[in-house]
């Protein structure tokens, strides 16, 4: 008989469940992009908030392309296994907060249809940085992105997220139903002003008539999201079983530290996210801010520099003396680009994340946080470096992160081997031919890729002396010699500081 986890009841008693009767709660949101994270996040947020306060606040979890997401969760009645890792053990948690799990591709009419739902309040979404089609230096939408294209071409039947949440606005108004407000979690700067300014010029070229209600009555609340959950390796459905005693295709393993900063906007209600330790503030930016140039800055960093020094994980980077000292060199410098934050310590902070980098329960690939970096590098290392500069700040360790992103763009390590950039302009990003490059080469090409680096960046003498500086040593004497060196250096220098 089969053992598929299928109910909240049936579970040893350290296993933690929902302190509510999930059917007993209708759906409320919409999230688009059914993966890990929202899984280890915002659906645990939600879970704390049902059990705390109730309401119809379950969700119907979307993914836009891939059904398995649905497949692994409808048939366990969207049940899932989130298994905590940390020096205190595995902790596993069943969360009920999942109402549905469908997939536009397959199940069109159902989304659709929850999109369109009065009780339907919120429309979520983690779809990657990658996954909007935002041209950054309008802040429009991108006509090369597939989706983007796709669903100016055929507005009726959307495939992407700026097509579908345009089209379900124009339905809503329509029918005389209130907007949903529209919740961007994605590491992405000033999120909901973003994602805000992407649907009002998808509406201007494909629903003009829309573009100014979305402007007026849509509300786009800016959040930070932070807990690291690293894709589901091999062992955490053997470790879901072992913890739960039952068969669970859709648990996910993620660390024990959550954090969730939301700026409170709803005109339509929300759940009581406060209840799992949601923090709700009028400013998300500050918040945002330390976040993306503290945490993904240096852990995009440490993917690049480490995985060509031979680290699988984040764990291992850690473990490496000298990364470790550049991680930390890399946590200052970010964190002195920073305002003060009142009630933050940002010394604290820095502390913590090289500690939870280091967590040696989890499997973080260096590889998978190396992925989509022409998407990722502006925010969390461009936007920082430039700070440093108007701040009279080194920017010797933004050059260094800077100089690793372009030696992985070459495709190969030191020793030969290919790997797959899994970047949405890896074209582009590699330098034609196979034979060495130098540094020069590199720079000057990836200069030249519009919109990726700053031109403010690109003019300043100092800072592409530095990515000169430490590219040539990463393409002549191989990484680890090149980390070293960086490394030395650090260490001879004054340590960045926040200047008042
Ligand atoms: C990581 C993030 O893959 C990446 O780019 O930097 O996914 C990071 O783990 C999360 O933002 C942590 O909250």
């Amino acid at each position: 008989m089969s053992n598929r986890l299928h109910s909240p009841d049936d579970l040893p008693a350290d296993v933690a469940r929902p302190a509510y009767r999930p059917a007993d709660h209708a759906p409320g949101i919409v999230h688009i992009g059914l993966g890990a994270f929202h899984k280890a996040h915002q659906a645990v947020y939600t879970d704390d908030a049902l059990a705390a306060a109730g309401g119809d606040w379950r969700i119907v979890g979307v993914s836009l392309r891939s059904p398995t997401p649905a497949e692994e969760l409808r048939p366990q009645a969207c049940l899932y296994t989130t298994i905590e890792r940390s020096a205190d053990g595995s902790h596993a948690r069943v969360i009920g907060s999942l109402a549905d799990a469908l997939c536009l591709g397959t199940d069109r009419d159902a989304v659709r249809d929850a999109l369109c739902a009065p009780a339907t309040r919120i429309v979520s979404l983690t779809v990657t940085e990658k996954g909007y089609g935002i041209d950054r230096a309008s802040g429009g939408a991108d006509p090369g992105h597939p989706a983007i294209a796709a669903d100016l071409a055929d507005p009726g039947t959307p495939r992407g997220v700026a097509g579908l949440l345009v089209w379900a606005l124009g339905q809503r108004r329509t029918s005389g139903t209130p907007p949903f407000t529209v919740l961007c979690c994605d590491n992405l700067p000033e999120n909901g002003r973003l994602l805000r300014s992407l649907l009002i010029d998808f509406a201007r070229r494909a629903a003009p008539d829309l573009a100014d209600f979305i402007a007026s009555d849509v509300a786009f609340p800016a959040t930070m999201v932070d807990r690291i959950t690293p894709a589901r390796g091999p062992g955490t459905l053997q470790l879901a079983r072992d913890l739960t005693g039952h068969d669970d295709r859709a648990a996910v393993e993620c660390e024990a530290f959550r954090q969730w900063v939301i700026e409170d906007r709803f005109p339509t209600g929300r759940p009581a996210w406060e209840a799992g330790g949601a923090l709700f503030v009028a400013d998300v930016r500050p918040f945002e801010e330390m976040k993306l140039r503290m945490l993904n800055g240096t852990h995009s960093m440490l993917a690049y520099a480490g995985f060509l020094a031979g680290h699988t994980h984040v764990r291992d980077v850690m473990k490496d003396p000298v990364l470790a000292t550049l991680v930390r060199r890399h946590l200052a410098a970010a964190a002195a680009t920073l305002d003060d934050l009142p009630g933050v310590d940002l010394g604290t902070y820095a502390e913590d994340l090289a500690r939870r980098f280091a967590n040696p329960h989890l499997a973080h690939e260096t590889y998978q946080i190396a992925m989509d970096g022409s998407e990722k590098m502006p925010q969390r290392i461009f936007a920082p470096a430039q700070d440093a500069l108007r701040r009279g700040q080194s920017v010797e360790p933004f050059a260094f992160a800077t100089a690793a992103w372009m030696r992985y763009v070459l495709g190969r390590t030191d020793t030969g081997e290919y790997y797959d950039l899994r970047d949405p302009l890896s074209a582009a990003l590699r330098p034609e031919g196979d034979g060495p490059a130098s540094a020069e080469d590199v720079v000057q090409h990836l200069y030249g890729i519009e919109g990726l680096i700053p031109a403010a960046l690109q003019a300043h003498p100092e800072w592409t002396a530095e990515v000169l500086k430490h590219l040539g040593n990463m393409v002549s004497l191989g990484m680890t010699q090149a980390i070293a060196d960086a490394a030395k250096q650090a260490e001879t220098e004054r340590p960045a500081q926040r200047r008042g």
